[in-house]
């Protein structure tokens, strides 16, 4: 874990540096009741296999569901992870089991600080503007494939890969 560790310091810490790149609209998609924004990879540092991703769900139905799964295109697996800050004011990741359930007519929320999607595995280099499949599967929407742009999350970056 002190690996993983001071990997992802280093995405954090090389993120800081990059130019933003000029950016198209935000891309939203829809499948069943379930609306994606904006989803999106932050940047590997230099040599990394690992990142983070981020998106949000917003379920406009009256039924509840579930996101039961997520895989990315051209990378070995997907976690879900949150970031909770612990007494003291340290924070530590963690991974969420079973599913995130996304309530009628509510919003769940992946951003840098807490809940994410850990990318394990990636086969080739990520640059800033370049675009991997994600594939969400969700228990009533069903199963959607997105684009997640490689981009530099736009809040609250210190804080987003911090075990
Ligand atoms: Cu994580």
């Amino acid at each position: 874990m002190r690996f993983l560790f001071t990997l992802l310091l280093s995405v954090a810490a090389a993120s800081a540096v990059h130019l933003t790149a000029p950016r198209a609209a935000a891309h939203d998609y829809a499948s069943g009741s379930i609306r994606i924004g904006h989803p999106i990879l932050a940047p590997p540092a230099n040599g990394s296999d690992v990142t983070a991703g981020y998106l949000t769900l917003r379920n406009v139905g009256d039924t509840p569901d579930r996101l039961i799964g997520v895989s990315v295109v051209g990378a070995a697996r997907v976690e879900i992870h949150e970031t909770v800050e612990l007494d003291g004011g340290v924070m530590r990741m963690q991974r969420i089991e079973g599913g995130v359930p996304i309530p009628a007519g509510g919003m769940v929320t992946f951003a840098p600080g807490g809940r994410h999607l850990m990318v394990i595995g990636i086969a080739e280099t990520l640059r800033e503007g370049d675009a991997l499949p994600l594939v969400l599967e969700f228990a009533r929407a069903g199963r959607v494939e997105v684009e997640a742009g490689v981009e530099r999350p736009a809040l609250g970056s210190r804080r987003g890969h911090t075990h």
